[in-house]
């Protein structure tokens, strides 16, 4: 038997192995050699294994070897901490569903955040709690027995202060944040602030910027703001890997003063992500995404973005996943004011329905809520808006994925419809 067979061999114990432990399978990658064409038995065998929650032991102060074997989801030794006291504590204007806000300390001039890098197990879906049913009526409900089974899912992550998308830090052009974060993951870590202008050292990149901050260490990152705009914060070290398992949120840097005030200003991150059918541990290995969630939750689990008729409204969408989502909304023509690059001066704005969010991008909308009623808001991939596609059966599929509505509260019942460019009201 030659080396490749016992290669082929191994890897087939391996990876049977791993499937045998059901829950616990996730991912094994194999990383054989080739050189002048010919496939060399590699001098060490690396397995990534995120379905285990056994503890890796990353030396102290010692720069990781990338090619270490086991990265677990959660080292168990790792007492997780509850999250920082001002998380929940609204002191922004922003809302981001699902997300709770993140508040902060003043030291002196200078405002603190405090993040926690940690594992997260998220509820992605429970199709028999809905966020919006309640405005569908019930002359409009589809029989039961052309619905398929309600779908319950997990998902075993990594996030900050207890969520994937971690909470939105605010703050404004001129501020000086610092932010402290901590790393309970089972690996090294580090933050890049995604867009914004700041010192080299300041950047989060790892290892150009700055050693990674490793399981159970603290760093502090602190910079002036400079610009406007929403931007995003994510993982700067073993980014493909820690990004996809969700270490990514948003950072709203306000203008000293907007040109049009804002009543309703709402965040929405895109992620994607790939699960095996019954199992919560990602799949990191594949470009076959099958769940989408708008701040880490998929329809009918995403609460409704209500707001009154009149109000005006921004909606921020900001997507740090490799794929790219046309985000459509019903009932209206909206804006795009701004993107991770600050406001768009009037003359260049854009007006549509769908706005195509391209990895690494943000964009705004803004629009006055005119229009009374219930309006879907939803990307226009259509495999995006089902959960699970690859295992919804042929028939009726309900909404799910990145799909929630607008309910928009008109001043007084029963008032007629009326265009805004129209003094008449029509049917
Ligand atoms: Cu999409």
């Amino acid at each position: 038997m030659n080396k490749l067979s016992m290669l082929f061999l191994l890897c087939n114990a391996l990876i049977s192995a791993a499937g045998s432990l059901g829950e616990h399978r996730s991912n094994v990658e194999l990383f054989l050699k080739k050189e002048s064409n010919k496939w060399l038995m590699p001098e060490k065998l690396t397995v990534f294994w995120l379905g285990s929650e056994t503890a890796l032991v990353v030396p102290k102060k010692k720069m990781p070897n990338p090619m270490q074997s086991i990265i677990p989801w959660k080292n168990s030794q790792q007492k997780l901490s509850p999250p920082p006291p001002l998380t929940g504590v609204q002191m922004g204007v922003v809302e981001t569903p699902s997300v709770p806000p993140l508040g902060y300390e003043m030291d002196g001039d200078v405002k603190v955040f405090r993040l926690i890098a940690q594992p997260v197990d998220q509820l992605l879906v429970d199709e028999k709690i809905s966020e919006l049913s309640y405005l569908i009526p019930k002359k409009n409900e589809i029989p039961h027995k052309m619905h398929h089974t309600p779908r319950y899912q997990r998902l075993k992550c990594w996030g900050f202060n207890g969520t994937t998308p971690g909470p939105t830090i605010e703050a404004t052009e001129g501020d000086r944040v610092r932010i402290i974060v901590k790393n309970e993951l089972p690996e090294p870590t580090s933050i890049h602030w995604h867009g914004i202008e700041l010192p080299n050292d300041q950047d989060g990149a790892s290892p150009e910027c700055q050693h990674p901050i490793m399981p159970g260490e603290e760093y502090t990152y602190e910079f002036t703001l400079y610009q406007s705009g929403t931007l995003m914060y994510h993982s700067g070290y073993n980014v493909m890997r820690q990004d996809h398992m969700g270490l990514n949120g948003a950072f709203i840097i306000h203008p000293k003063k907007y040109e049009i005030p804002i009543d309703k200003d709402f965040v929405i991150m895109l992620q994607q992500w790939a699960l095996s059918a019954g199992n919560s541990y990602l799949n990191l290995i594949t470009m076959d995404f099958n769940w989408f969630t708008f701040n880490g939750h998929a329809a009918p689990n995403i609460p409704v973005l209500t707001v009154n008729q009149g109000d005006r409204v921004r909606i921020r969408f900001a997507n740090i996943i490799m794929d790219s989502h046309p985000i459509h909304m019903h009932g209206y023509i909206w804006t795009q004011v701004g993107t991770e690059g600050g406001p768009i001066q009037t003359s260049a704005q854009i007006k549509g329905s769908t706005i195509l969010v391209a990895a690494g991008t943000t964009r705004d909308v803004e629009f006055t809520a005119w229009n009374p009623g219930v309006w879907r808001l939803h990307c226009h991939k259509l495999h995006h808006v089902v959960n699970a596609h690859a295992e919804v059966p042929m028939g009726y599929m309900e909404h799910g994925g990145m799909f929630t509505l607008l309910n928009v509260i008109p001043k007084s019942p029963g008032e007629p419809w009326v265009h805004p460019t129209s003094k008449e009201a029509s049917l």
